[in-house]
């Protein structure tokens, strides 16, 4: 080779590098508040059946009328269409196990290829999961869990220790580290929240919150009228009260609502999990001083590219493997006590300074 050969095979080797580097460096940051919902895919989409139709993916949330449940499933709906499947949306009126198993039953009947559920009972649901998973269905529980007898695996949006213990940690620092709150939670059976509560009360047993007082744990159901309810009784029964921990959107905001329009911001204050399009004004107002949540599209994508690696056998839901969830990248499928789960990512702090970059996403 001449000279002159060699260095422009050097010169186009090098530009190819360059290429290539700077591909890998614009994979999308795998975190809690991602914005971006249909990036790092990769995964091979299902074949059609014999008769032309598609893998029938259910998803089916606690209850009808949430917008975070709506969030969920419309980043599920968009990930299993771009993985070639159909997509099935179903929740009951009430939160309740009662209205869920109905609705399995009727997936069931349709033969449907998987199942992600957010359950609304830890137990209650065992017999009818597993008689869709004894049918060859692919069982999975997204957000809020089903125990591991009633599953494949479970998808947990963030860590429930930290979101726990972060909670007493926000409420200790606005009332000052003293005085009197309450939770104002979902349904007294949410696996999700009551997992939540248990961290929070391990986390007020330190040393540090010593003088305050966790007095009652409310449930407003994740229906809005009852919270606002919950919140009105808890404000009349604990005129001393000083902060409300609402660990559910459709809770924070209600009590959002009722403290603001009774101007007590600077009486209680409140913190939990909410969406920012809902909470933008109370974190505006300054009824609530920050709050916490992941990005629910995120997480129902996540589920669905986790229930299809299930239903192309690419996973077992085992311990040990690793799954491509899309958003937040490959991840490894680890313990959650007696089975198994994927763990997403961190929760993500809003205050009145950034939620003007996010109430307009979800
Ligand atoms: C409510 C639901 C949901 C929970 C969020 C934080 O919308 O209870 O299960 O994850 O709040």
């Amino acid at each position: 080779m001449t000279n002159l050969k060699k260095m422009s095979m050097f010169f186009f080797t090098m530009v190819l590098a360059l290429i290539m580097l700077a591909a890998c460096s614009q994979e999308p940051p795998s975190s809690g508040g991602n914005k971006d919902t249909d990036e790092a895919k990769g995964t091979e989409k299902p074949e059609e059946k014999d008769n032309g139709e598609k893998d029938k993916y259910a998803f089916i949330f606690k209850n009808t009328g949430n917008p975070y449940g709506e969030k969920m499933m419309d980043g599920f709906k968009d990930a299993i269409e771009e993985l070639g499947g159909e997509v099935i949306l179903r929740s009951p009126d009430q939160p309740t196990a009662e209205g869920q198993i109905q609705i399995i039953e009727q997936l069931i009947q349709q033969k449907v290829t998987a199942i992600a559920i957010a359950g609304n009972d830890n137990d209650a649901l065992e017999p009818v999961l597993k008689k869709a998973m004894n049918q060859g269905i692919k069982v999975l529980s997204v957000d809020s869990a089903v125990n591991a007898d009633s599953r494949i695996l479970h998808v947990n949006q963030a860590n429930p220790e930290r979101i726990g213990r972060i909670q007493i940690e926000a409420v200790a620092e606005m009332i000052g580290g003293a005085g009197e709150i309450a939770v104002l939670s979902a349904t007294s059976q949410a696996t999700n929240q009551n997992l939540w509560i248990e961290w929070m009360q391990k986390e007020l047993e330190e040393p540090a919150y010593k003088d305050i007082t966790l007095v009652k744990v409310a449930y407003g159901d994740d229906l809005r009228d009852k919270s606002v309810s919950e919140t009105e009784a808890l404000l009349k029964s604990y005129p001393d009260l000083k902060a409300i921990i609402a660990p559910t959107t459709v809770g924070i905001a209600a009590a959002g609502k009722v403290l603001t329009d009774k101007n007590l911001q600077d009486k209680v204050k409140l913190t939990g999990l909410g969406l920012p399009s809902e909470m933008a004004t109370y974190l505006e107002n300054g009824v609530s001083p920050w709050m916490y949540l992941w990005n629910p599209i995120d997480v129902g994508s996540a589920a669905g590219y986790i229930a299809h690696a299930l239903v192309t056998g690419d996973i077992t839901g085992a311990l040990g493997e690793s799954v491509e969830t899309g958003v937040f990248g490959e991840l490894d499928i680890v313990e959650d006590g007696d089975g198994t789960q994927v763990m997403l990512g961190d929760p993500y702090k809003f205050d009145a300074d950034n939620i003007g970059e996010w109430k307009d996403v979800y």
